[in-house]
């Protein structure tokens, strides 16, 4: 049990544009943030992951940065930065800001340099090349539709960008580059931050020659991840950034890593020879894709099955321990709410948010907890095309509503299951005009469901989402099994009940959730002997010492018992 900081704690993550607005231009700010870090104390995370805050023309809301060293005046001053971050420190919070260095905006200096000329020095500094036969150099297709080159007319080459054409990649094999961006690492480090969330860190080495990617389905443009997601030299890049930069502080680092496996993990997170604490691995958020026919990658509409996500879990959880480190997540500000997607938005609401906080906060590795997710709040379906913001589903949209054969309900079907604005919508404060979040326009409508989903009902109710969550979060404070305990699966072909075994010395916790609106029962496996088991938590009133040999549980309920007595060593059941 080698003890981090960074490992036993509970990490919020804050998209800022949508947390408090103050100054009434319906953008969340920093002083809306310093406004509710007290809540954030009440709720006792020890971590803010803020997302980007720095200068950015917004084509991808603050992912597409023009000036790394500068606040965006919509979210406040460098002097608000400075109280909000000293305010953190005063709560014993930490702060991790994003890191978006594998694409800068095309607005950043270094980019309005590079497309001058072909002898520009910073040409070098971003991914050019002349077309092939009049079209673009390769046939890769960008994360939010359509071509990943632009062509510019000044030097008539064209420039990769694997997300927006506001979005150059970065050259990270120009050594100049590099240098760069480890100088602004310093400078953010040296301000007093205690680390980075990494974004998209594994598609920064692309393989030389840029070869095309293999056609799978109809258009032009195709998926090239096998050439651009953990390419030949990132292991290098991120060796050099830890030995140049990381190194020198004590840090607490998250990539970002689509398409990482658990063989990719553990080299990164390897607490000997690992270059980040941890990262996002995307296996769970992509449990539906490629089970639905009419549209392709996430914008499929399959369905999810437990037993894969039980499988995917546990290969992480098992293939991990003791050699990198895990985090886990249900939603961020990418992913739709979690309540909407892995439990029921309607009438099992709350219950199945505490059971998905429960499964969160139980694993073992470091949880992160996206804004509004402690309140159970949940997806939002607007009905015009006109309310939505996001680049990724607007260019959807737009990709999809000129064809014939896809009538239009079918692209908001999606488009309400999956957009990103699913959770970009305002935090839902209380229940007055915007539900507390501006007295503003906001730049996205609030979810009507604030009237009853909001942080002042829940905190007058004691037997809130909110309430829950912060049970769950001092758990982790209080005992050490809860972040170093090993986990075991149980039950492993059940197809409603999730259930797993942490175990630290002597000491044995069970985890029972229930994924479903049924009343599946619960037989404990007979090679879990115990004479005793201690409720710790639980979603539903239940006796303080039951027998649980068998349980009839309730839809979505979760439990999670300390198990007394002598207990012989588990194997995995089956
Ligand atoms: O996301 C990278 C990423 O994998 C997403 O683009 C993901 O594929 C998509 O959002 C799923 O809908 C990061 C940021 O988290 C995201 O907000 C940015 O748009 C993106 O990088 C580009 O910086």
């Amino acid at each position: 049990m080698n003890r981090k900081w960074w490992k036993e704690s509970v990490v919020y993550q804050i998209y800022p544009r949508s947390f408090q607005d103050t100054d009434g231009n319906g953008i969340g700010d920093l002083r809306g943030i310093i406004n509710r870090l007290d809540y954030l104390a009440t709720l006792g995370v020890d971590v803010v992951w803020l997302c980007p805050v720095y200068r950015s023309p917004d084509d991808d809301n603050g992912y597409d940065i023009s000036d790394y060293r500068a606040i965006d005046p919509k979210f406040g001053t460098m002097a608000d930065w400075e109280e909000m971050l000293r305010e953190m420190h005063a709560r014993g919070m930490r702060l991790l800001m994003d890191l978006v260095v594998n694409h800068t905006s095309d607005e950043h200096a270094w980019f309005r340099e590079s497309r001058k000329s072909k002898d520009n020095p910073y040409r070098d500094y971003y991914i050019w090349r002349p077309g092939k036969e009049g079209r673009e150099p390769n046939n890769w297709a960008s994360c939010f539709g359509g071509s990943a080159w632009e062509y510019d007319e000044t030097t008539e080459e064209y420039f990769l960008h694997l997300f927006s054409r506001k979005q150059p990649d970065l050259n990270w094999e120009n050594p100049a580059v590099r240098n760069d961006v480890y100088d602004l690492m310093h400078w953010w480090l040296k301000k007093g931050i205690d680390g980075f969330r990494l974004d998209v860190i594994n598609m920064i080495s692309k393989v030389p020659g840029l070869p095309d990617a293999p056609e799978a389905g109809e258009g032009p443009y195709h998926w090239g991840g096998q050439y651009f997601l953990h390419g030949p030299r990132l292991l290098e890049y991120l060796k050099e950034m830890k030995d140049r930069v990381l190194s020198h502080y004590d840090t607490f680092t998250v990539g970002e890593t689509p398409g990482v496996n658990t063989e990719h993990a553990i080299h990164i997170t390897s607490e000997d020879s690992g270059t980040l604490n941890m990262l996002f691995q995307f296996e769970h958020m992509d449990l539906a894709v490629g089970g639905g026919t009419t549209f392709t990658g996430k914008w499929q509409m399959g369905r999810w099955e437990l037993l894969e996500l039980k499988q995917i879990i546990s290969r992480w959880q098992s293939e991990l321990a003791g050699r990198g480190w895990n985090s886990f997540y249900l939603s961020n500000h990418d992913q739709p709410r979690s309540v909407s997607r892995f439990g029921d938005d309607g009438e099992f609401r709350a219950e199945s948010a505490k059971m998905l906080g429960t499964f969160l906060h139980m694993l073992h590795g470091t949880p992160y907890i996206y804004q509004g997710e402690e309140l159970g709040m949940t997806n939002v379906a607007f009905d015009s095309i006109d309310d939505y913001r996001d680049i990724e589903t607007l260019n959807f949209y737009y990709e999809w509503v000129d064809n014939q054969h896809v009538p239009r309900h079918k692209i908001m079907a999606a488009i309400h299951a999956k957009s990103r604005d699913n959770s970009r919508t305002p935090m839902q404060w209380n229940d007055e005009t915007n539900a507390g979040f501006t007295e503003g326009r906001p730049w996205i409508n609030v979810n009507r469901n604030y009237v009853h989903v909001n942080v002042a009902q829940q905190l007058s109710d004691p037997d809130s989402v909110l309430h829950y969550y912060r049970q769950l979060i001092a758990l982790r404070r209080e005992h050490p099994i809860v972040t170093y305990g090993k986990y075991e699966l149980l039950l492993e072909a059940h197809e409603q009940i999730y259930s797993f075994l942490r175990s630290l010395g002597d000491e044995r916790w069970l985890v029972i959730l229930n994924f479903s609106r049924e009343t599946p029962v619960f037989a404990l496996p007979s090679n879990v002997p115990c004479l005793q088991a201690e409720l710790v938590i639980a979603n539903y009133p239940v006796a303080e010492h039951e027998e649980i040999t068998l349980l009839t549980l309730r839809p979505y309920e979760a439990r999670v018992y300390r198990l007394q007595g002598k207990c012989d060593d588990v194997e995995p059941t089956s």
